[in-house]
């Protein structure tokens, strides 16, 4: 007889392709994308900056703004008049530096240089180029003092030299897509750089 080889039979070991948990976590990781990354910020390269407000839309708005680089934006201060006695006017920039149309539609929309939706100024989304209303007296007079944020006079993609600030014959809801509802254009006035 022959003798009996004993089989011996090592089990299989299954190596199944187990990764392990921190391969796992790698894996992960690289497969969530990333996430968009905000423009860097720019700064103002000019210190103050000037719009004179002549009339649109057959009105009698006009006057002188003052512009002025401020930490994380631009502020507009000055003094309009002509205005339909006392009432509340949305102003904004607007993106193009062109008051040309009787109704400065020229001027194009709010200037919006990160493609965020119509809002209000430092509360929540919004565009760069807008700010708050400001209030009319009973004779027309307004005094100016609101502020654009995400914006900068001189730098590049921020920049709003060159640019146009409008005034609304009314206020600006803050809401309404894409420009708040504020009615017609009644004054532009292009940017322009103060040496
Ligand atoms: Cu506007
Ligand atoms: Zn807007």
């Amino acid at each position: 007889m022959t003798p009996h080889r004993p089989a011996f039979r090592f089990p299989l070991r299954r190596m199944a392709p187990t990764l392990s948990a921190a391969t796992m976590l790698l894996l992960g990781a690289c497969a969530s994308a990333p996430t968009a990354r905000a423009p860097a910020p720019e700064t103002s390269t000019l210190a103050h900056a000037q719009a004179v407000m002549t009339p649109a839309s057959a009105s009698l708005v006009s006057g002188k703004l003052s512009l002025t680089a401020v930490a994380g934006g631009v502020r507009v201060t000055g003094e309009l008049g002509g205005l339909q006695g006392a009432g509340i006017h949305a102003i904004h920039i607007h993106e193009k530096g062109d008051c040309s149309a009787v109704d400065a539609t020229s001027a194009g929309g709010h200037f919006n240089p990160d493609a965020q939706p119509h809002g209000r100024a430092g509360q929540g989304a919004h565009h760069g180029g807008d700010m708050d209303n400001f209030v009319a007296d009973a004779q027309g007079v307004a005094r100016v003092d609101v502020q654009a944020r995400g914006v900068t006079l001189g730098g590049n993609r921020t920049d709003i030299v060159g640019r146009a600030v409008v005034v609304h014959a009314v206020a600006d809801d803050y809401t309404t897509q894409p420009a708040g509802n504020a009615g017609a254009r009644v004054a532009c006035g292009i940017i322009k750089a103060v040496p």
